[in-house]
Order: C-alpha cells, then sequence, then structure tokens
C-alpha cells in the first residue's frame, strides 16, 4: 500500500489530492490541456498498488495455481484464493466459495442464463429484466427466449428515467421465475429500489439477479442485505483490470447449478465414462485462470476497502450534486433523468445541434474524456426518445474543478458549432 494512499483515511476524511497522487495516467495532457477523465462507467482508471500487486505476481511468485507443489505454485494459489476471500468481504457474501471469477459483467451475467437458466427454465416460464437493463442483461435472456421458448418481458421506466413499479407489480406473477435488474443505470445513474423488486420477485417464487457492474465501485454493497441470489460485477470498472470479472451466487444454487464451460480444474474425475466436478467456486472457473488479473482485482477491492465505501459514496455524492447544478445551467443542454430518486455521478445529455459524436469529439480537443453513443442500452435509449448522448460518468478522483473545466469546454463547444 502506497504511503499517499495510507494517509487518505480515515484521520483526514476523504482526500481527493492524495488519491489522484495514486493514479499517474491523471498526470496527462491531451491536446495540450490537462486530462479530464470522465468516462469511468466505460472503464475506470487504475492506481499504482492495483498495478503493483499484479507486477508482483509477474516478476516474483509467477506460476499456474491448483497444479503446482513447488513454492511458487503454492504462492500463487494462495494469493488467487485470497482475492475471491477479499471480494468475498466486500460485499459481504457468506462464503468466499460463492465468488467464481469470470471475465466481466457480460459473462457473469450470460454464466447465469446459461447453467441455471438452460438447467430450469421450460417452454412458458416468464423471465422479467427492466427496461433500463444493459444489453448484456437481455440479450442472453432474449437466447433462452429462442431456444427455450421463454417469455421475456420488460418492466416499462417512466418518461422521467425510473422504473414503474405499478407496471413491475403486474408484470412479475407466479409464471416468473427469474427477475433481472440492474443496480444502477450506465445511462441514468439512477440507483433502482432494490428491495421492491427483489420482494415482488420473492412473492412470486422467482431468483432475482443484480447487474451491479455500475454499483459496486461506487458504494458499499452487501448481498446478504440485498438477499440477491445472484451479484455480476466488472473489475475494471471498480479500478481492477481488464479481463477480471466477478458472479456472487448463493452456495445452494451453485451447488446444484451444471457447470458453464468444461474441461480442466473444474473436474474433480474424469474417466471414458463420466466426470464429476471440483468444489466452488472452482467448478465454475475452467481452464488456466487469470491468475494476475484475479490478484489485481484484490488490490483495487484492498485500495476501494481502505479508502471506505461510504466515504467514496458521500464524496460522489456532493461531486454529482455539483455537476448537476452545473449541467443543469447549460442552455440548450438536454439532461436525461436526475428527476427523481438517487443517483450516481452519471450524466446522459444531448447539446442542441450537436450530434454526440461531434460532442465528444471537440471534448476530447479539450483534454476531456466522456463516452457517446447508444451505451449498449439501445431499449433504454429507445424509451426515452434517443439514438445516442453525450455522457460524463465520474469516480473518486474526479473533482469540482474538472466540473467546471467540463462546463466551461462545453460553453466553447457550442460556440463553435454557433449551436
Ligand atoms: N457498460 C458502459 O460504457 P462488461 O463490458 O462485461 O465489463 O460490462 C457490461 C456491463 C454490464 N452492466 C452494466 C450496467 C454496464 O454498464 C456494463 C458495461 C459500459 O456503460 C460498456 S458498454
Amino acid at each position: 500500500m502506497s504511503e499517499s494512499l495510507l494517509r487518505t483515511v480515515p484521520a483526514e476524511g476523504f482526500d481527493v489530492a492524495r488519491v489522484r497522487m495514486d493514479f499517474p495516467i491523471l498526470q496527462r495532457r491531451i491536446h495540450d490541456h490537462p486530462l479530464v477523465y470522465l468516462d469511468n462507467a466505460a472503464t475506470t482508471q487504475r492506481p499504482l498498488q492495483m498495478v503493483e500487486a499484479m507486477n508482483r505476481y509477474y516478476l516474483e511468485y509467477n506460476a499456474n495455481i491448483h497444479r503446482a507443489i513447488h513454492t511458487l505454485g503454492y504462492e500463487s494459489t494462495v494469493a488467487y484464493e485470497e482475492a475471491h476471500k477479499k471480494v468475498a468481504r466486500f460485499i459481504n457474501a457468506r462464503s468466499w466459495r460463492e465468488i467464481l471469477f469470470v471475465r466481466n459483467a457480460t459473462e457473469a451475467l450470460n454464466l447465469v442464463a446459461m447453467t441455471w437458466g438452460k438447467a430450469n427454465l421450460r417452454a412458458g416460464d416468464e423471465v422479467v429484466v427492466s427496461l433500463m437493463e444493459h444489453h448484456s442483461n437481455i440479450v442472453p435472456w432474449q437466447m433462452l427466449r429462442d431456444s427455450l421458448g421463454i417469455i421475456l418481458k420488460f418492466i416499462p421506466v417512466t418518461s422521467d428515467g425510473v422504473l414503474d413499479l405499478e407496471a413491475a407489480d403486474r408484470l412479475i406473477t407466479p409464471k416468473t421465475k427469474l427477475v433481472g435488474l440492474v443496480h444502477a443505470s450506465n445511462v441514468l445513474g439512477a440507483i433502482n429500489p432494490v428491495s421492491e423488486i427483489r420482494d415482488l420477485a420473492r412473492r412470486a417464487g422467482a431468483l432475482f439477479v443484480l447487474d451491479g457492474a455500475q454499483s459496486v465501485p461506487h458504494m458499499a454493497v452487501d448481498v446478504q442485505a440485498l438477499d440477491c441470489d445472484f451479484f455480476a460485477a466488472s473489475g475494471h470498472k471498480m479500478l481492477g483490470p481488464t479481463g477480471i470479472g466477478f458472479l456472487y451466487g448463493k452456495k445452494s444454487l451453485l451447488q446444484t447449478m451444471p457447470p458453464f464451460l468444461t474441461g480442466g480444474d473444474m473436474i474433480a474425475t474424469v474417466s471414458q465414462e463420466a466426470s464429476t466436478w471440483n468444489e466452488l467456486p472452482w467448478k465454475f472457473e475452467a481452464g488456466t485462470s487469470a491468475v494476475a488479473e484475479g490478484i489485481g482485482l484484490g488490490a483495487a477491492v484492498d485500495y476501494l476497502t481502505t479508502l471506505g465505501m461510504d466515504n467514496i459514496y458521500q464524496y460522489e455524492k456532493e461531486l454529482g450534486d455539483y455537476a448537476l447544478q452545473r449541467l443543469r445551467n447549460v442552455s440548450g443542454l438536454k439532461l436525461y433523468g436526475h428527476e427523481r430518486g438517487e443517483s450516481l455521478a452519471v450524466f446522459s445529455f444531448n447539446l442542441e445541434g450537436i450530434h454526440p459524436h461531434d460532442g465528444a469529439n471537440a471534448l476530447d480537443r479539450f483534454g476531456i474524456a466522456v463516452r457517446s453513443g447508444h451505451h449498449c442500452a439501445q431499449p433504454l435509449m429507445n424509451r426515452l426518445g434517443m439514438d445516442n448522448t453525450l455522457r460524463a460518468s465520474f469516480y473518486l478522483y474526479n473533482t469540482k474543478a474538472e466540473v467546471d473545466l467540463l462546463v466551461d469546454a462545453l460553453g466553447e463547444i457550442k460556440k463553435l458549432f454557433r449551436a
């Protein structure tokens, strides 16, 4: 752990200047401007501590896991297992064996559909998701609809960008076998009313799956309190490396589900006739694991834990409130969502007369990185009447000064395009 981070908390509270020291990339200049990185919902930057943890693995104890008696193999196995334990503590899972390492949230959600879904769903069974989902919590269920004949239903979104709970109450019935919900929207930032939807799922006797890709980087998550059956997330959206994410699943479900990918490491025995499965979580981690990435994810979790998720949430809330107030005062800017309920500091908007891709390109000239496009949530975009937006998404190292730079640049861009 670098000295800078250790000095950050808890005595001095959340000190963003010290946090920024852990992210060398933030010192970059882009087109002669300081980098203002506001594309955190796509992927975050990485602290030195995380990169150093991966380096240490490669430089000091690189070896395959679960396969070797030698010292390096032992050390890498222990470190990789410890990373599962760190994630389990981070989200308050009952056991680290409930944490499966996968490539990303997309793979986690596909795993649920392709294992639990294929084994348990029959033609006519209903799966309910929301219209606010990322494609990764829609397409796997569409695949099952097309192969198994299940029925896929969508909880509508109101014109002000929140879930229609009355409609959810009507849609979730005893025919519903699984309810999937995005915990926080990558387009609107909206934090969804999890307990209400979970209670509807429970009333129906359905499983409840949370897509936590956007929530877990920004707020304390307690899977026992949420009482979800599955929780999916990506490491690269929470300061970790690419190529690693996790799926939390209740042990009782994981034990009875068939494996996802098959082959090495996920078996207990193999004969010519049949195979038996390894214990959890290895039953779901076939082949040589992303060892360095898993260790990196553990280090990212250490970093977040040291800062404190409640401190991070509070800091980002204040930053988000400031950004909201400033963006609302930009003339010709149409902001989506942020009208009701709680939201993360994720702002999708359009500038009158300027295509979002042109806007993002122009912002880049000012050193400001935002995303433009449909954000892999086309059903939501269609519902809200747009194809593409600009999106500024903030994280723990962003500052109010960067909000001001964004707003100033938007003003300049409007002049440039005479919009
Ligand atoms: N959203 C964004 O720019 P992967 O790509 O598997 O790491 O994450 C998928 C995913 C799942 N759920 C939600 C809510 C997400 O936001 C994402 C990824 C990125 O918004 C890339 S499209």
